[in-house]
This record gives structure tokens, sequence and C-alpha cells, in this order.
């Protein structure tokens, strides 16, 4: 079902009509609310005014991640913070988390995102919906929740893990769309296959899956351990959160991105030169229709293709290809957002460690585990009960920071790698994908 007919099938040359013209108040209305906006217009020699087709914008600078850091908690803001009726944060890339607002026009356009993204995965008035991303600071759990009352489901507010109470919701209210990421679908399929429940047995039929990167051959192991079909949504908090792009049930086959309130771009990710339709590069976001935080030209670091060409499903939005790479070190652990450099920041200060430090990843069955190796500094001679101790004060400040529990191991000091010119590689991803 298309949810937003008149918008998600409008003639392309009439999108790009419409694009235009918010591009061209969004840009105005930066220039003169943000200063950090205004102040990189200004260095570029760029003036709102000379925005005159859309291939201006390749004219514009870029927003990054640090952009947010720099100004944290509310400097991007457009708006006065007491106009705003919402924030929601995910991780930076360190202690600080990037922080993000919204007006009650921004919730009710994030909502509309979210249900054209439910409509497009199976979703009908009607249908319980089981909603287990998590609720809080993340976007995915509130976000998909306004999209899915929008859009006229019976919301199951279930939030993330629990999986024995998951599935009782499941068998006892009947969900027929679930919203998890992949990984947490599959542990799902695993913990039903221990009860001998078979696929099919339940009424769920689809999955909106995202958050994380997956591949195809995760989606076939999903759809024939569920009896799901399973749908790629995808979304970042800086641009709005879950339902920036989603695919269509009919072909599966790219996330169309809801281009009348995100205009897209792919450049390349060493020259920031923008990339044609097709080729895999660096994916850029702008939010046309945005108040409280509007971003210009945000540097997603995910690294993706556009596909302009015709859809059998109808509507005439891009699509964008499976998430490839990321440009960055960042991780995406049981679809919690983490950097390596946010290790640092929590753990400075601890007299008793030297700066060292590596994070392993693996996938025990289908949930991720991260463990941190830190070595202990030179002088440091503490005895098991000690080093107990400091491991798991270890712990506790990552779990502050990063928003997930992990292993500590406390190893020798000098017995981590060095770098021996190179990059140092202080991650090993062992998961694999
Ligand atoms: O993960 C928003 C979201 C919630 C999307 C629920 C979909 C469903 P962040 O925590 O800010 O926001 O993480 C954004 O996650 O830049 C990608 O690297 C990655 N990501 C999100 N969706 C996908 C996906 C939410 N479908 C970051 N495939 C993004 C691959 C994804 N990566």
């Amino acid at each position: 079902m298309i949810w937003n007919l008149e918008m998600e099938t409008m003639p392309r040359s009439r999108l790009a009509e419409v694009q235009l013209r918010l591009l061209q108040h969004q840009v105005r209305r930066v220039y003169e609310r943000v200063p950090l906006y205004r102040q990189k217009f200004d260095d570029a020699g760029v003036r709102p005014d000379q925005i005159r087709s859309l291939e201006d914008l390749a004219r514009v600078p870029f927003t990054r991640k640090s952009d947010f850091r720099d100004t944290y908690p509310f400097g991007l803001f457009a708006i006065p913070v007491d106009q705003t009726v919402r924030i929601h944060a995910s991780s930076g890339t360190t202690g600080k988390p990037t922080v993000v607002g919204y007006t009650a026009n921004d919730i009710r356009v994030w909502a509309e995102v979210c249900a054209r993204s439910l409509a497009a995965s199976g979703a009908q008035p009607g249908d319980v919906f089981q909603n287990a991303y998590g609720y809080g600071l993340f976007t995915g759990g509130l976000g998909m929740h306004y999209g899915a009352e929008l859009l006229g489901l019976v919301v199951v507010p279930a939030s993330g893990g629990n999986t024995e109470r998951q599935i009782m919701l499941l068998a006892d209210f009947g969900a027929k769309i679930i919203a998890c990421t992949p990984s947490y679908a599959l542990t799902l399929a695993e913990a039903l296959a221990a009860r001998g429940i078979r696929p099919g047995q339940l009424p769920l039929r689809y999955g909106v899956l995202g958050a994380e990167p997956w591949t195809e051959a995760m989606r076939d192991e999903i759809e024939e351990k569920l009896g799901i079909t399973a749908i790629n949504i995808y979304g970042l908090t800086e641009v709005m959160g879950p339902g920036v792009s989603n695919e269509c049930v009919e072909e599966k086959n790219g996330a169309h991105v809801f281009e009348d309130h995100f205009l897209v771009e792919v450049v390349d990710p060493e020259t920031g030169e923008p990339l044609p339709s097709g080729t895999m590069g660096e994916l850029v976001f702008t939010t046309l229709t945005r108040e409280a935080l509007p971003v210009i030209r945000y540097r997603t670091g995910d690294i993706a293709a556009l596909n302009v060409g015709p859809c059998r499903c109808g509507r005439t939005f891009t699509r964008m290809s499976r998430v490839m790479g990321r440009t960055d070190d960042m991780l995406i652990i049981r679809g919690i957002n983490v950097y390596p450099s946010q290790v640092e920041a929590a753990l400075v200060g601890l007299p008793e460690l030297s700066p060292h430090y590596q994070l392993v990843v693996t996938r025990e069955r289908t949930l991720d585990e991260l463990e941190i190796k830190i070595e202990v500094s030179e002088g440091f001679a503490g005895e098991a009960p000690a080093r107990l101790d400091l491991a798991a004060r270890c712990r506790e400040k990552l779990r502050g920071v990063l928003g997930l529990t992990a292993n500590v191991t406390l190893v020798a000091s000098g017995s981590l790698p060095r770098s021996e010119g190179g990059k140092l590689r202080r991650v090993e991803d062992r998961r694999k994908l």
C-alpha cells in the first residue's frame, strides 16, 4: 500500500521543483538562524540567493558529525530549545552524544515518513504491530511508534530485548508486523525454534528491519526461519531517525528515499565531488522540511549507491542500495553505534590504565558481543582483587558512555599491537556479515 500516493508517485520533474523551492527556503533559514552555517557559507563564499538550481547545492559546504560535537548540545538548532517538543540523541565520536531536536511539526513529518515506511513494508490499518526497537533517546522506538499510530496500526510498544516476553506477546497479541534490528530478528527466530514453534505458526508476516547493516543472505535466513517477508528500513538520528528510506514489499530491491523531505546525494568520500546515480559513494542528506534541526549536506559516513530508475511499485523516489560500509570506524553493536574513540573518552583519568586498548567484536550465534582489551599502566602491580575491581570500574564507565555492556579484559602493559607507522587497527570485527 502507498500511504501518500500524491507525494510518493509524483513525476520526478515535479519533485525537482518541490525540492528546489524547499531547499532555497531551508538554506536561507539556516543562514539567518544558525551561526555555524552562516560561518561555513561565508567561509566558502556562498550566499543563500546563489542557490538557483539543485545543482548549485554542490557549492554548499558539508556538515559533519564533528559540527554536532563542536556545538553540543543545542548549537545547531534553528529555533530556541523551548520551541521544541522532543530531544533524541545517538552516540557521538567521544563521550558526548549527538543531540537532535524536533518541533511538533517535525514529529508530524517523522510520523508521516514512518507511516509510509510501514505501509511500504506491507502493513495495513488495523494490523497488530510489535515495536521491538528501543524506546528512549534512541530514535527507533518512538519514531516507529508515531508512524504506526498514524497509519492506524495497533501498536504493541514492546521496546527492545527480553526475548521471552517478546515471544509471549507475539503469540498472545498476534502481531502481523514486527520492527527490530535484523540481528534481533534472528535471535527471535532461534528462540522460537528452541520452543518448537515453527515459522508460519504465528500470525507474524512482515519484519521492518534496520538500524544496522545486513545482507541478502541474512534476509533469506530471517525470511525462512521466521516465515516472514523481511524489509529494510534505513535512517539516522542526525537526519531524523528511522524512515529516511524504506524498501517496498513489491521489489525488495533498494530503499526508496522520501525525497520530498530528504534530499540525497552520493559523493566521493575522498574529494567530496558528487557522483552519478549508480556509483557507490558516501550518502549525503539535506533535510528539506525539518524545523528544529535542519541539516545541510550532512556526511553520513554510509557507503551506498542510488538508483533513480522506475520501480514496479509505482513510487518515483530514488532507491538507495544497502549500506555497504562506512567511511569512518563506527561500529554498530546490537544496533548501538560505537566509536572506538568513545572508549578512550570513557577511560581517561584512570591512572591504573595505559592509553592502549582494543575492541574485539564477535557474534555468538545471533547476538553481538563486545570485548574491550585494555592495557594496565606500567607501574600497575595490582593483585587479583584490585584487578577485578579495576575491571568492574572500567565496565561501569564504559556502560555509561557506550550504552551497552562490554566484557573488559585487562592485559599486561605492552601486550597490545602498536602502530607501525600506518593506521592502528584498534578494532577486530570477527562478525561475518
Ligand atoms: O539507527 C535509526 C533507525 C532506527 C534506522 C530504526 C532504522 C530503524 P542511529 O542510531 O543514528 O539511527 O544510527 C544511524 O545506523 O548512519 C547507518 O550506519 C546505520 N543504519 C541505520 N539503518 C541501517 C540499515 C538509527 N537499514 C546509522 N542498513 C546509519 C545499514 C543502517 N545500516
